[in-house]
């Protein structure tokens, strides 16, 4: 069935975590390809035209990068129960780079020293040749968790006044967004992030909360070389179904060439014709002899078009 959710992803994997959530609370049935954690992916980046990031999502030949443009195609393909209301894209950007960073130097200052070499060394790769301090990680280790646990205060103060959730009544993106680094820090390193919020009860009892909204339920797994296949059998979605904005600052029109680069790391560019710009979301076609065509999305905050 080419119109099925697959998502491409590891299960240790933060940003994956937040669309795992976000399909359980839609109570949808997908299917899961994973991935390996370091490069090659020869099986992904076929799909994608380079971009080696986890989570990607496929929906037949639509190839969908970045966990916030797979939330908003989730979000516009099962607009019931609402998820997503415009403002929450705000704390979701916060919690992937602001919060996520005391949480990875956390992590990592406790942990970096048993990672193995191959994973460092892509990592470094990944960011541009920026060394993979383990010594400075520790260092920063102290300083890093007076960070998250101000953070995490905010997070007890808002739930001391309000609801059970971040932003209202139901779960909502905020509520994953936020979730997304708590369970990043306690996979890793569970006593600690429990000692260092022992004193924030409600923190705790939402991150119960969270925890138990499930993550939807997969179908079968599928193997890379399968999504492959799906892809190469399936045609992208029809270029109407995502408007070209005339005024977006690209500047470009559709059918231009173009190259997608994110603006944090993994900065590879993705080569392509620019099918749409919007405030929402930048596609691209591509072609690639194992999968034909596909159109790529890409989140607009995030990442430029740039002509090659
Ligand atoms: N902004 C991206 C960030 C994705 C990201 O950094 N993912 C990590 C894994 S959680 C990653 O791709 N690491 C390198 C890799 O797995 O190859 C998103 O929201 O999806």
């Amino acid at each position: 069935m080419s119109d099925e959710i697959i998502l491409h992803h590891y299960f240790t994997s933060p940003f994956s975590e937040k669309v795992r959530i976000l399909l359980g609370i839609k109570g949808l049935t997908w299917r899961s390809v994973i991935q390996p954690t370091i490069m090659p992916k020869p099986d992904l980046t076929p799909l994608t035209g380079g971009y080696r990031r986890i989570p990607v999502m496929q929906i037949g030949a639509d190839i969908f990068c970045d966990s916030a443009v797979i939330m908003a195609e989730i979000e516009r393909r099962r607009p019931t129960p609402r998820v997503i209301h415009g403002a929450d894209w705000a704390f979701n950007l916060w919690a992937d780079r602001l919060f996520f960073q005391p949480t990875v130097g956390i992590i990592f200052g406790a942990i970096g020293h048993t990672v193995p070499p191959e994973f460092i060394k892509d990592r470094e790769a990944m960011s541009g040749g920026r060394p993979f301090d383990v010594a400075g990680m520790k260092a920063a280790a102290e300083p890093m968790k007076g960070q998250f646990r101000g953070m995490a205060f905010w997070l007890e103060r808002q739930l001391e006044d309000g609801p059970a959730w971040v932003a209202g009544d139901a779960p909502g993106l905020a509520d994953i967004a936020w979730y997304m680094n708590f369970w990043f820090f306690r996979s890793a390193l569970k006593a600690e992030m429990t000692s260092l919020l022992e004193d924030f009860p409600r923190v705790l009892a939402w991150r119960e909360r969270v925890a138990s909204l499930g993550r939807g339920s997969t179908r079968a797994d599928m193997t890379t070389a399968e999504a492959i296949e799906v892809a190469k059998g399936a045609n992208p979605a029809p270029a109407e179904q995502i408007p070209h904005d005339p005024k977006d600052p690209i500047g470009l029109p559709a059918g231009a060439d173009v190259h997608v680069v994110a603006d944090d790391y993994a900065r590879d560019p993705i080569a392509g014709i620019l099918v749409a710009a919007n405030p929402e979301r930048i596609v691209i076609a591509r072609d690639d002899p194992r999968v034909g065509r596909v159109n790529v999305h890409f989140p607009r905050v995030g990442f430029a078009a740039l002509a090659p």
